[in-house]
């Protein structure tokens, strides 16, 4: 028997709604498999809890969280809070406390009805987007000077080292190696003329360590046009953390919409745990409603199955998204249905152990 500790944040807005059906799919899994068991533990933390107590988790957070397997999150941000604050003192703090590094965002079409591109089927859009995760345009590093004043500056550095640009291009090198063998890499070189020119050059280097892996190298504007008009140009993309987060904001929107967009925060080394989350935000606007769709948070329990080693359940979870879509009668109104966050959650938790 397995057993696994799961830290739960469901976070703000519509995240403890989403988050819900995703426990709800992970109890399924622990009746139907006699091998799994999970161990849940939920943390208050949010922007209802910066409200009340000045801090978005608690100061020793990390220490609280460190002993779990994996985290999955729902999300952060409410208005009250400034964004930047709920972002990076609660996930942002997490993903660099831990060394998450990889940042998995699938970008695959279920079904070519959700995707506005004309002509699309699923063989066309069925991607990997790799993105860096710990350091770049996020690195935190920057300054705000004469606040206040007409000669105001805001400056923001781009960080970019050899250890944290080497890792991320080498585990994506990695993963071309388990698929068809063929590796994007999506930068700025022309323009961000230190960063980008040192991300293609050790891109570069590192790809004489893989003779096997057919490689491309696309600037990001014209990637972001590639995406939209010819999707099926890429396997895998590694990418850094701004334009990562950025292009599979595209890549939803051509496989459905944010309801379908799932994302792992990956420690390769399982020095620390993991984290698992659906891209999406919060959506002040729709949470309590039962509008939201909870699929992308379903969908990275698929993510958290494959870093357990049970792909079999991964592939099993996929699929079934597929089927509820496919049948096209449980669907939630973003997906032109009328069913309830609750409804679809249950009405998959059904499929899957049916
Ligand atoms: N589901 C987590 C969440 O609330 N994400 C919102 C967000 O702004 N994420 C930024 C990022 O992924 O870097």
């Amino acid at each position: 028997m397995k057993k696994h500790k799961i830290a739960l944040i469901p976070g703000d807005g519509i995240g403890p709604e989403v988050v819900a059906e995703g426990v709800k799919v992970l109890k399924a899994i622990e009746q139907a498999d006699e091998n799994l068991s999970f161990e849940f533990t939920e943390f208050p933390w949010g922007c209802e809890y910066y409200l009340e107590n000045g801090k978005m988790m608690d100061e020793d957070g990390l220490e609280q969280l460190k002993d779990f397997d994996v985290i999955y999150l729902g999300a952060v941000g409410y208005p009250g809070v400034p964004d930047h604050i709920s972002l990076w003192d609660l996930l942002l703090k997490i993903r660099k406390g831990f060394d998450q590094y990889v940042n998995l965002r699938p970008v695959t079409l279920l079904n070519p009805s959700l995707t506005p591109l004309k002509n699309k089927t699923e063989k066309d859009i069925d991607f990997l987007v790799i993105r860096e995760n710990s350091e770049g345009e996020y690195a935190g590093a920057g300054d705000w000077l004469f606040k206040g004043k007409p000669e105001e500056v805001a400056l923001q550095t781009g960080v970019f080292s050899r250890k944290g640009t080497e890792r991320i291009i080498r585990y994506a090198f990695e993963e071309a190696r388990k698929r068809k063998k063929t590796l994007t890499s999506i930068s700025k070189a022309n323009a961000l003329n230190y960063s980008m020119v040192f991300w293609d050059e050790v891109f570069e280097e590192v790809s004489k360590e893989y003779p096997d892996v057919g490689t491309y190298s696309y600037l990001v504007d014209a990637a972001s046009m590639f995406f939209v008009m010819q999707p099926e140009r890429f396997e895998i993309v590694v990418t850094s953390n701004l334009f990562g987060d950025i292009l599979t904001d595209i890549g939803a929107a051509i496989t459905g919409g944010m309801g379908l967009a799932t994302g792992a925060n990956i420690n390769p080394d399982r020095e620390f745990p993991s984290m698992f989350e659906p891209v999406h935000g919060s959506a002040p606007d729709i949470s309590g409603k039962g509008l939201a769709n909870p699929i992308a948070a379903i969908w990275s329990i698929a993510q958290m199955m494959d870093f357990f080693g049970e792909e079999e359940w991964g592939k099993q979870i996929v699929t079934t998204i597929k089927k509820l879509i496919d049948e096209g009668e449980q669907l939630t109104p973003d997906l032109g249905g009328k069913a309830s966050t609750e409804e679809l959650g249950s009405h998959f938790t059904n499929l899957l152990i049916e």
